[in-house]
Protein backbone atom coordinates (compact mmCIF):
# COMPACT_ATOMS: atom_id res chain seq x y z
CA UNK A 1 0.00 0.00 0.00
CA UNK A 2 0.99 3.77 -0.72
CA UNK A 3 2.42 5.38 2.27
CA UNK A 4 0.46 7.58 4.00
CA UNK A 5 -0.08 11.21 3.62
CA UNK A 6 -0.30 13.14 6.69
CA UNK A 7 -2.59 16.29 6.26
CA UNK A 8 -2.42 18.96 9.38
CA UNK A 9 -6.08 20.99 9.97
CA UNK A 10 -5.81 23.27 11.88
CA UNK A 11 -9.55 24.82 13.14
CA UNK A 12 -10.69 21.36 12.91
CA UNK A 13 -13.43 21.68 15.53
CA UNK A 14 -15.10 24.56 13.49
CA UNK A 15 -17.61 24.39 10.88
CA UNK A 16 -15.13 24.27 7.86
CA UNK A 17 -13.27 21.68 10.14
CA UNK A 18 -16.50 19.68 10.23
CA UNK A 19 -17.15 19.92 6.12
CA UNK A 20 -13.49 19.17 5.24
CA UNK A 21 -12.08 16.25 7.07
CA UNK A 22 -15.08 14.03 5.81
CA UNK A 23 -14.16 14.96 2.59
CA UNK A 24 -10.30 14.63 2.79
CA UNK A 25 -11.05 11.08 4.47
CA UNK A 26 -12.90 9.69 1.58
CA UNK A 27 -10.40 10.48 -0.88
CA UNK A 28 -11.70 13.42 -2.84
CA UNK A 29 -8.33 15.48 -1.85
CA UNK A 30 -5.93 13.48 -2.86
CA UNK A 31 -7.28 10.90 -4.48
CA UNK A 32 -8.66 7.16 -4.49
CA UNK A 33 -5.19 5.67 -4.48
CA UNK A 34 -3.60 7.62 -1.37
CA UNK A 35 -4.18 6.55 1.85
CA UNK A 36 -3.91 9.87 4.26
CA UNK A 37 -3.20 10.41 8.29
CA UNK A 38 -5.58 13.41 9.88
CA UNK A 39 -3.64 15.76 12.31
CA UNK A 40 -6.28 18.22 13.69
CA UNK A 41 -5.26 20.74 15.33
CA UNK A 42 -7.12 22.91 18.24
CA UNK A 43 -6.85 25.10 20.54
CA UNK A 44 -7.43 23.60 24.13
CA UNK A 45 -11.25 24.83 24.11
CA UNK A 46 -11.73 22.65 20.87
CA UNK A 47 -10.42 19.48 21.57
CA UNK A 48 -13.07 17.80 22.99
CA UNK A 49 -15.30 18.83 19.86
CA UNK A 50 -12.24 17.25 17.76
CA UNK A 51 -12.80 14.14 19.28
CA UNK A 52 -16.18 14.07 18.46
CA UNK A 53 -15.76 14.76 14.65
CA UNK A 54 -12.78 12.31 14.59
CA UNK A 55 -15.22 9.54 16.13
CA UNK A 56 -17.78 10.29 13.07
CA UNK A 57 -14.92 9.87 11.24
CA UNK A 58 -14.21 6.47 12.14
CA UNK A 59 -17.66 5.79 12.30
CA UNK A 60 -17.75 6.35 8.77
CA UNK A 61 -14.60 3.30 7.94
CA UNK A 62 -13.08 5.58 5.48
CA UNK A 63 -10.92 2.62 3.68
CA UNK A 64 -8.42 5.60 2.79
CA UNK A 65 -8.21 7.32 6.50
CA UNK A 66 -5.20 5.27 8.22
CA UNK A 67 -4.97 7.21 11.25
CA UNK A 68 -6.60 10.13 13.47
CA UNK A 69 -4.41 12.53 15.76
CA UNK A 70 -5.71 15.50 17.91
CA UNK A 71 -3.38 18.17 19.06
CA UNK A 72 -3.54 21.22 21.05
CA UNK A 73 0.56 22.01 20.41
CA UNK A 74 1.36 23.43 16.72
CA UNK A 75 4.62 22.11 16.89
CA UNK A 76 3.21 18.58 17.53
CA UNK A 77 0.33 19.31 15.02
CA UNK A 78 2.58 19.96 12.14
CA UNK A 79 5.71 17.26 12.87
CA UNK A 80 5.66 15.21 9.47
CA UNK A 81 2.80 16.84 7.62
CA UNK A 82 2.70 16.35 4.07
CA UNK A 83 -0.20 18.84 3.60
CA UNK A 84 -1.29 21.76 5.82
CA UNK A 85 -4.70 23.35 6.08
CA UNK A 86 -4.59 26.65 8.13
CA UNK A 87 -8.12 26.85 8.88
CA UNK A 88 -8.50 27.77 12.12
CA UNK A 89 -8.11 31.83 12.90
CA UNK A 90 -9.08 34.98 15.22
CA UNK A 91 -11.99 36.52 13.73
CA UNK A 92 -12.86 39.81 13.85
CA UNK A 93 -14.83 40.74 16.92
CA UNK A 94 -16.88 43.73 17.66
CA UNK A 95 -14.75 46.78 18.20
CA UNK A 96 -11.63 45.76 16.70
CA UNK A 97 -9.40 47.78 14.44
CA UNK A 98 -7.58 46.04 11.27
CA UNK A 99 -4.44 46.66 13.54
CA UNK A 100 -5.88 44.42 16.50
CA UNK A 101 -7.06 41.67 14.14
CA UNK A 102 -3.71 41.56 12.06
CA UNK A 103 -1.50 40.81 15.52
CA UNK A 104 -4.20 38.58 16.46
CA UNK A 105 -4.20 36.72 13.59
CA UNK A 106 0.11 37.12 14.16
CA UNK A 107 -0.67 35.61 17.67
CA UNK A 108 -1.88 32.30 15.49
CA UNK A 109 0.19 32.52 11.72
CA UNK A 110 3.70 33.30 13.44
CA UNK A 111 3.93 30.42 15.52
CA UNK A 112 2.62 28.25 13.08
CA UNK A 113 4.89 28.90 10.64
CA UNK A 114 7.69 28.19 13.30
CA UNK A 115 5.90 24.76 14.20
CA UNK A 116 5.81 23.88 10.44
CA UNK A 117 9.02 25.21 9.61
CA UNK A 118 10.58 22.96 12.79
CA UNK A 119 8.88 19.62 11.78
CA UNK A 120 6.71 19.47 8.48
CA UNK A 121 7.74 17.27 6.05
CA UNK A 122 10.33 18.35 3.11
CA UNK A 123 7.46 18.35 0.82
CA UNK A 124 5.10 20.32 2.94
CA UNK A 125 2.48 22.59 0.75
CA UNK A 126 0.37 25.15 2.85
CA UNK A 127 -2.84 26.38 2.24
CA UNK A 128 -4.10 28.71 4.57
CA UNK A 129 -8.04 29.64 4.86
CA UNK A 130 -8.42 31.48 8.06
CA UNK A 131 -8.65 35.17 7.53
CA UNK A 132 -6.73 37.62 6.46
CA UNK A 133 -5.50 34.66 4.66
CA UNK A 134 -3.63 35.98 2.04
CA UNK A 135 -1.54 38.40 5.05
CA UNK A 136 -2.17 35.32 7.42
CA UNK A 137 -0.36 32.97 4.89
CA UNK A 138 2.79 35.79 4.82
CA UNK A 139 2.84 35.96 8.61
CA UNK A 140 3.57 32.33 8.62
CA UNK A 141 5.89 31.90 5.57
CA UNK A 142 7.85 34.77 7.04
CA UNK A 143 8.37 32.04 10.34
CA UNK A 144 9.29 29.64 8.07
CA UNK A 145 12.57 30.58 6.71
CA UNK A 146 14.12 26.88 5.47
CA UNK A 147 10.78 26.10 4.02
CA UNK A 148 10.41 27.47 0.37
CA UNK A 149 8.23 30.20 0.04
CA UNK A 150 6.08 29.07 -2.64
CA UNK A 151 5.14 26.53 -0.36
CA UNK A 152 2.46 28.93 1.19
CA UNK A 153 -0.50 30.04 -0.55
CA UNK A 154 -4.40 31.05 0.59
CA UNK A 155 -7.44 30.65 -0.73
CA UNK A 156 -9.21 32.26 -3.28
CA UNK A 157 -10.71 29.32 -4.83
CA UNK A 158 -13.86 29.70 -3.14
CA UNK A 159 -14.07 33.40 -4.67
CA UNK A 160 -13.27 31.35 -8.06
CA UNK A 161 -16.01 28.43 -7.94
CA UNK A 162 -18.33 31.55 -6.95
CA UNK A 163 -17.42 33.48 -10.20
CA UNK A 164 -17.17 30.14 -12.09
CA UNK A 165 -21.07 29.66 -11.14
CA UNK A 166 -22.01 33.43 -11.61
CA UNK A 167 -21.13 33.39 -14.85
CA UNK A 168 -22.63 30.32 -15.83
CA UNK A 169 -25.68 31.46 -14.27
CA UNK A 170 -25.72 34.98 -16.68
CA UNK A 171 -24.86 33.06 -19.83
CA UNK A 172 -26.87 29.88 -19.74
CA UNK A 173 -23.40 28.04 -19.97
CA UNK A 174 -22.61 24.51 -18.21
CA UNK A 175 -19.70 25.46 -15.59
CA UNK A 176 -17.60 22.77 -17.56
CA UNK A 177 -17.72 24.99 -20.59
CA UNK A 178 -16.17 28.14 -18.90
CA UNK A 179 -12.50 28.36 -18.76
CA UNK A 180 -9.56 30.67 -17.74
CA UNK A 181 -11.60 32.87 -15.42
CA UNK A 182 -9.10 34.70 -12.72
CA UNK A 183 -9.34 36.28 -9.38
CA UNK A 184 -6.51 38.56 -8.82
CA UNK A 185 -5.32 40.35 -5.64
CA UNK A 186 -6.96 39.78 -1.88
CA UNK A 187 -9.48 37.19 -0.61
CA UNK A 188 -11.79 40.71 0.63
CA UNK A 189 -14.11 42.84 -0.68
CA UNK A 190 -11.57 44.44 -3.27
CA UNK A 191 -10.73 40.91 -5.46
CA UNK A 192 -11.39 41.39 -8.73
CA UNK A 193 -13.21 38.38 -10.82
CA UNK A 194 -12.17 38.67 -14.25
CA UNK A 195 -13.68 37.14 -17.29
CA UNK A 196 -11.72 39.09 -20.12
CA UNK A 197 -9.96 35.81 -20.90
CA UNK A 198 -12.38 33.42 -20.01
CA UNK A 199 -13.97 31.43 -22.54
CA UNK A 200 -17.51 29.94 -22.58
CA UNK A 201 -17.13 26.95 -24.94
CA UNK A 202 -14.21 28.51 -26.52
CA UNK A 203 -15.90 32.20 -27.14
CA UNK A 204 -14.58 35.47 -25.24
CA UNK A 205 -16.74 35.51 -22.40
CA UNK A 206 -16.58 38.98 -22.21
CA UNK A 207 -18.06 39.20 -26.23
CA UNK A 208 -20.78 36.59 -25.22
CA UNK A 209 -21.60 38.73 -22.36
CA UNK A 210 -21.14 42.31 -23.73
CA UNK A 211 -22.96 44.18 -20.58
CA UNK A 212 -20.42 46.09 -18.92
CA UNK A 213 -23.17 47.66 -16.67
CA UNK A 214 -24.07 43.50 -15.72
CA UNK A 215 -19.92 43.27 -15.11
CA UNK A 216 -19.64 46.29 -12.67
CA UNK A 217 -22.56 46.34 -11.21
CA UNK A 218 -24.04 42.64 -10.24
CA UNK A 219 -21.40 40.21 -11.23
CA UNK A 220 -17.82 42.03 -9.44
CA UNK A 221 -20.41 42.91 -6.22
CA UNK A 222 -21.69 39.49 -5.87
CA UNK A 223 -18.69 37.72 -6.11
CA UNK A 224 -17.11 40.05 -3.83
CA UNK A 225 -19.76 39.96 -1.48
CA UNK A 226 -20.46 36.66 -1.54
CA UNK A 227 -19.78 35.61 2.32
CA UNK A 228 -21.61 38.89 3.58
CA UNK A 229 -24.85 37.08 1.32
CA UNK A 230 -24.33 33.62 2.43
CA UNK A 231 -23.85 34.81 6.42
CA UNK A 232 -27.01 37.22 5.87
CA UNK A 233 -29.34 33.87 4.54
CA UNK A 234 -27.84 31.19 6.37
CA UNK A 235 -26.91 33.04 9.95
CA UNK A 236 -23.47 31.24 10.00
CA UNK A 237 -20.64 31.85 7.21
CA UNK A 238 -19.84 29.45 4.43
CA UNK A 239 -18.40 26.27 5.40
CA UNK A 240 -19.50 23.97 3.13
CA UNK A 241 -18.45 25.47 -0.05
CA UNK A 242 -15.51 26.55 1.81
CA UNK A 243 -14.41 23.11 2.44
CA UNK A 244 -15.03 22.55 -1.44
CA UNK A 245 -12.71 24.94 -2.62
CA UNK A 246 -9.91 23.81 -0.09
CA UNK A 247 -10.35 20.36 -1.66
CA UNK A 248 -10.42 21.18 -5.14
CA UNK A 249 -6.99 23.97 -4.31
CA UNK A 250 -4.91 20.94 -2.54
CA UNK A 251 -6.14 18.42 -5.25
CA UNK A 252 -4.89 20.45 -8.38
CA UNK A 253 -1.94 21.84 -6.25
CA UNK A 254 -1.42 17.84 -6.10
CA UNK A 255 -2.46 16.62 -8.89
CA UNK A 256 -2.31 19.43 -11.13
CA UNK A 257 -4.30 21.71 -13.51
CA UNK A 258 -6.25 20.04 -17.01
CA UNK A 259 -4.84 21.25 -20.38
CA UNK A 260 -8.43 22.65 -20.69
CA UNK A 261 -8.36 26.26 -18.11
CA UNK A 262 -6.18 27.27 -15.10
CA UNK A 263 -7.62 28.27 -11.89
CA UNK A 264 -6.93 30.72 -9.10
CA UNK A 265 -4.99 31.00 -6.08
CA UNK A 266 -3.03 32.96 -3.94
CA UNK A 267 0.65 32.26 -4.06
CA UNK A 268 3.66 34.38 -2.95
CA UNK A 269 4.14 37.24 -6.38
CA UNK A 270 7.33 36.90 -8.53
CA UNK A 271 6.09 40.58 -9.84
CA UNK A 272 4.32 39.70 -12.46
CA UNK A 273 1.62 41.82 -13.57
CA UNK A 274 3.29 44.71 -11.66
CA UNK A 275 1.91 43.40 -8.38
CA UNK A 276 5.20 43.53 -5.81
CA UNK A 277 7.69 40.38 -5.35
CA UNK A 278 6.60 38.70 -2.08
CA UNK A 279 3.60 39.58 -1.13
CA UNK A 280 0.48 36.59 -1.46
CA UNK A 281 -1.79 37.37 -4.15
CA UNK A 282 -4.24 35.65 -6.33
CA UNK A 283 -3.14 35.50 -9.99
CA UNK A 284 -4.61 32.97 -12.60
CA UNK A 285 -2.17 29.81 -12.00
CA UNK A 286 -1.69 26.52 -13.66
CA UNK A 287 0.14 23.67 -11.61
CA UNK A 288 2.20 20.95 -12.86
CA UNK A 289 4.54 19.05 -11.34
CA UNK A 290 3.14 19.64 -8.02
CA UNK A 291 4.08 23.27 -8.31
CA UNK A 292 1.95 26.79 -8.67
CA UNK A 293 3.13 28.87 -11.95
CA UNK A 294 1.64 32.34 -13.19
CA UNK A 295 0.32 32.30 -16.44
CA UNK A 296 2.18 34.38 -18.33
CA UNK A 297 1.69 36.87 -20.86
CA UNK A 298 -2.36 38.19 -20.19
CA UNK A 299 -2.76 41.54 -21.79
CA UNK A 300 -4.75 43.60 -18.89
CA UNK A 301 -6.87 46.33 -19.99
CA UNK A 302 -7.22 49.38 -18.39
CA UNK A 303 -10.54 48.34 -16.55
CA UNK A 304 -8.97 45.33 -14.87
CA UNK A 305 -6.01 47.34 -14.30
CA UNK A 306 -7.55 49.55 -12.20
CA UNK A 307 -9.56 46.64 -10.25
CA UNK A 308 -6.18 44.58 -9.64
CA UNK A 309 -4.34 47.56 -8.61
CA UNK A 310 -7.02 48.35 -6.19
CA UNK A 311 -6.49 45.31 -4.24
CA UNK A 312 -2.68 44.85 -4.58
CA UNK A 313 -2.42 48.19 -2.95
CA UNK A 314 -4.39 46.63 -0.01
CA UNK A 315 -2.53 43.97 0.35
CA UNK A 316 0.71 45.96 0.56
CA UNK A 317 -1.07 48.13 3.18
CA UNK A 318 -1.48 44.64 4.97
CA UNK A 319 2.11 43.60 4.33
CA UNK A 320 3.48 47.10 5.49
CA UNK A 321 0.78 46.59 8.58
CA UNK A 322 2.28 43.48 9.71
CA UNK A 323 5.61 44.62 9.34
CA UNK A 324 5.58 47.65 11.36
CA UNK A 325 3.92 45.12 13.97
CA UNK A 326 7.08 43.14 13.70
CA UNK A 327 5.10 40.29 12.72
CA UNK A 328 7.30 39.96 9.77
P1 LIG B 1 -15.23 28.46 13.17
O1 LIG B 1 -15.24 29.57 14.15
O2 LIG B 1 -16.43 27.60 13.01
O3 LIG B 1 -14.01 27.50 13.49
C1 LIG B 1 -12.72 27.96 13.72
C2 LIG B 1 -12.03 26.91 14.58
O4 LIG B 1 -10.66 27.28 14.67
C3 LIG B 1 -12.58 26.81 16.00
O5 LIG B 1 -12.87 25.44 16.30
C4 LIG B 1 -11.42 27.34 16.85
O6 LIG B 1 -11.34 26.69 18.12
C5 LIG B 1 -10.22 26.99 15.98
N1 LIG B 1 -9.01 27.78 16.26
C6 LIG B 1 -8.91 29.08 16.60
N2 LIG B 1 -7.63 29.40 16.81
C7 LIG B 1 -6.90 28.29 16.56
C8 LIG B 1 -5.52 28.00 16.63
N3 LIG B 1 -4.63 28.92 17.02
N4 LIG B 1 -5.11 26.75 16.33
C9 LIG B 1 -6.00 25.79 15.97
N5 LIG B 1 -7.34 26.00 15.93
C10 LIG B 1 -7.78 27.23 16.21
O7 LIG B 1 -14.79 29.13 11.77
P2 LIG B 1 -15.00 28.57 10.29
O8 LIG B 1 -16.34 28.95 9.81
O9 LIG B 1 -14.60 27.14 10.27
O10 LIG B 1 -13.97 29.49 9.48
C11 LIG B 1 -12.59 29.38 9.67
C12 LIG B 1 -11.86 30.50 8.96
O11 LIG B 1 -12.08 30.43 7.56
C13 LIG B 1 -12.29 31.91 9.37
O12 LIG B 1 -11.11 32.69 9.56
C14 LIG B 1 -13.05 32.39 8.17
O13 LIG B 1 -13.02 33.80 8.06
C15 LIG B 1 -12.28 31.73 7.06
N6 LIG B 1 -12.93 31.65 5.75
C16 LIG B 1 -12.15 31.80 4.65
C17 LIG B 1 -12.64 31.66 3.37
C18 LIG B 1 -11.76 31.80 2.17
O14 LIG B 1 -12.29 31.75 1.07
N7 LIG B 1 -10.45 32.00 2.29
C19 LIG B 1 -14.09 31.41 3.15
C20 LIG B 1 -14.79 30.85 4.33
C21 LIG B 1 -14.36 31.41 5.65
O15 LIG B 1 -15.01 32.64 5.84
Amino acid sequence: MTQPVNVTVTGAAGQIGYALLFRIASGQMLGPDTPVKLRLLEIPQGVKAAEGTAMELDDCAFPLLAGIDIFDDPTAGFSGANVALLVGARPRGAGMERGDLLEANGGIFGPQGAAINAGAADDVRVLVVGNPANTNALIASAHAPDVPADRFTAMTRLDHNRALSQLAQKTQTPVSDIANLTIWGNHSATQYPDIFHATLAGKPAAEVVNDQDWLENTFIPTVAKRGAAIIDARGASSAASAANAAVDHVHDWVAGTPDTSWTSAAIPSDGSYGVPEGIISSFPVRSTGGAWEIVQGLDINDFSRGKIDASVNELVEERDAVKGLGLI
